[in-house]
């Protein structure tokens, strides 16, 4: 198989514009914020950006509910600005990925203002719309951010459904007009030279037709994975992808590797990676979000073994603990106090010595952590204040269990204001940010960590340049040498020509490795580390290591 491609060799760094940087004082970044910042990115050495949505939308769901997929919100800047950050981004060697949702667009967009409330208007049959069943909702199939998925158009006296917000409304991908609306959306970004695609929810677009009941559960077995989306993105691909050269990554909810091996697959057909979000449910009770569990070590490794398995010399994945939807990983897995350095560092490590494409989400290469808010007037995100009315004022949950679950699971954990430096509101405005921005900014920010050369970005950067001079990184097979070990998580990569040993402590207590023997230390040196001096330890069958300690043999 063709191992060719730029992006499987490269590290892809992710934007939430939002919260990135505030070229002035109006409180939200904007992209004028994030060309000021280009020199920093060019210093980690990422190869891409991928930029979070940054066309007009309402901001219900920051972006992720599109009203005009042809413009830019007036909030981030104008196209020009676009364009420039474009030219600049390519001037530095890095590439723009774009975030294209549409699964759903925004209630606020043309076609569905034109659709609401007029069974005759020519986009009514872009959306999904269903008679009521005995007076009420079609389905019991639930919305994401809670309660039914369907809302009623009075007018007409139908529903339509919406698998997000209620403002945020399924396309009808059944009609070809729809998909043919898609290709031209995405075929003018691709037109402007920007170089990929993030494909929002994309295994979400063919649901099973007759809308059934769900028995069981909330309706997700009757759209995940549906009955045409393979042919769907292969028909994207060919007309748009595969004309444009460019690198796609859909984001899978809820899939299974099977399905994920089509749709990376190597023959380029339909996408070149895949986002699975099986890991980052370690901490989920019986499956469930909304609660308040700690980590599963072993179910964690033997997901990353399910995968990384599964989809070597079949399929490519991304490889990633944070995005905009998930909580900070070094509070999450890892230790925020006193080991946060070495936490993040060995996190790092842990998935960057595996197949795939590592992303990092903005404020990760410097350690960022959860805010701890304590109160639910400092949340913004509409999946966290929908969830605190269902659970508060509904199930009679109470508030101070809430706040403990949403400090733990919340977005807007990811979503806080990136901390560029110790001045007032770290840096990210002049203004009064959207979202309040963590207390630890005066020790953890990027200025200090630029200027300390033991901190988690220089780890970053190393790790971005391994991946790129060592191929066993990229190609080589992979194993876990002890699957049942409660605290190390340890795997080599194999080659025909190389041999690569990742080690790494999960947690604050010392431990001794034991090696298998037939791995023969005697070999191989230690490439990388997180305590000082790890460079001039003599590799070993045993090795004892230190609270949250990684060593990689190579
Ligand atoms: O997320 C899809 C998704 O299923 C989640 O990760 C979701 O946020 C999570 O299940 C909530 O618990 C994507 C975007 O990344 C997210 O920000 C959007 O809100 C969502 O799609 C709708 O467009």
């Amino acid at each position: 198989t063709e191992h060719n491609e730029w992006w499987r060799t490269a590290t892809i760094y992710q934007i939430y514009p939002k919260s990135f940087c505030d070229s002035g004082c109006q409180g939200t970044g904007d992209i004028k914020g994030i060309i000021s910042k280009l020199g920093y990115l060019q210093k980690l050495g990422i190869d891409a950006i991928w930029l979070t949505p940054i066309y007009c939308s309402p901001m219900i769901d920051n972006g992720y509910d599109i009203s005009d997929y042809y413009n830019v919100n007036p909030d981030f800047g104008t196209m020009n600005d676009f364009d420039l950050l474009l030219d600049e981004a390519h001037q530095k060697g890095i590439r723009i990925v774009m975030d294209i949702v549409v699964n759903h667009t925004s209630t606020e967009h043309a076609w569905f203002k034109s659709a609401l409330g007029n069974k005759q208007s020519p986009y009514r049959d872009y959306y999904i719309w269903k008679d009521p069943v005995d007076g009420a909702e079609p389905t019991n199939w639930a919305s994401k951010f809670g309660g039914n998925a369907w809302a009623l158009d009075e007018a007409t006296n139908q529903y339509y459904l919406h698998l997000f917000a209620k403002e945020q409304a399924d396309l009808n991908w059944e009609n070809p007009k729809v998909r043919d609306e898609v290709k031209e959306v995405i075929s003018f970004w691709a037109e402007k030279g920007v170089d990929g695609f993030r494909l929002d929810v994309i295994n979400l677009i063919s649901k099973q037709q007759d809308f059934p009941n769900d028995h069981i559960g909330d309706g997700r077995c009757f759209y995940t994975d549906g009955p045409h989306v393979h042919e769907y993105l292969r028909d994207i691909s060919e007309s748009v992808f595969q004309k444009y050269g460019s690198v796609t990554v859909g984001e899978m909810s809820s899939t299974t590797l099977e399905h994920c091996q089509q749709y990376s697959a190597n023959d380029g057909k339909e996408l070149s990676m895949v986002f699975n979000f099986h890991h980052l449910k370690a901490d989920y009770e019986n499956g469930e979000k909304w609660t308040k569990a700690p980590f599963d070590f072993l179910q964690l490794k033997q997901i990353f073994n399910h995968w990384q398995q599964g989809l070597n010399g079949k399929g490519w994945g991304a490889l990633f603990w944070c995005n905009h939807d998930q909580p900070r990983v070094v509070s999450r897995l890892g230790d925020d106090q006193q080991y946060r350095v070495e936490s993040a560092k060995m996190l790092a490590t842990s998935i960057h010595m595996m197949q795939g494409t590592p992303y990092i989400y903005q404020g990760e290469e410097i350690g960022m952590t959860n805010p701890a808010y304590t109160s639910i007037e400092q949340y913004r995100d509409v999946e966290s204040t929908n969830m605190y009315d269902i659970m508060v004022n509904q199930q009679g949950v109470s508030e101070a269990d809430m706040l403990a679950i949403l400090a733990q699971k919340s977005r807007d954990n990811a979503r806080t204001p990136m901390q560029w430096d110790a001045t007032e509101q770290a840096g990210f405005t002049q203004g009064k940010p959207w979202l309040a921005v963590a207390e630890n900014y005066h020790e953890i920010n990027a200025q200090q960590a630029v200027e300390d050369p033991n901190s988690v970005f220089y780890f970053y950067r190393k790790l971005i340049e391994l991946r790129k001079e060592i191929a066993v990184i990229t190609t080589g097979d992979y194993s876990d040498l002890m699957p049942d070990n409660m605290q190390l998580f340890c795997y080599r990569r194999e080659s025909e020509q190389q041999l690569l040993v990742c080690i790494n402590n999960y947690y604050g207590t010392d431990i001794e490795c034991d090696l298998p023997s037939d791995i023969d230390t005697t070999q191989g040196r230690y490439i990388l580390g997180n305590y000082e001096g790890y460079q001039d330890r003599t590799a070993s069958q045993t090795v004892r290591l230190k609270p949250y300690e990684c060593l990689v043999l190579l």
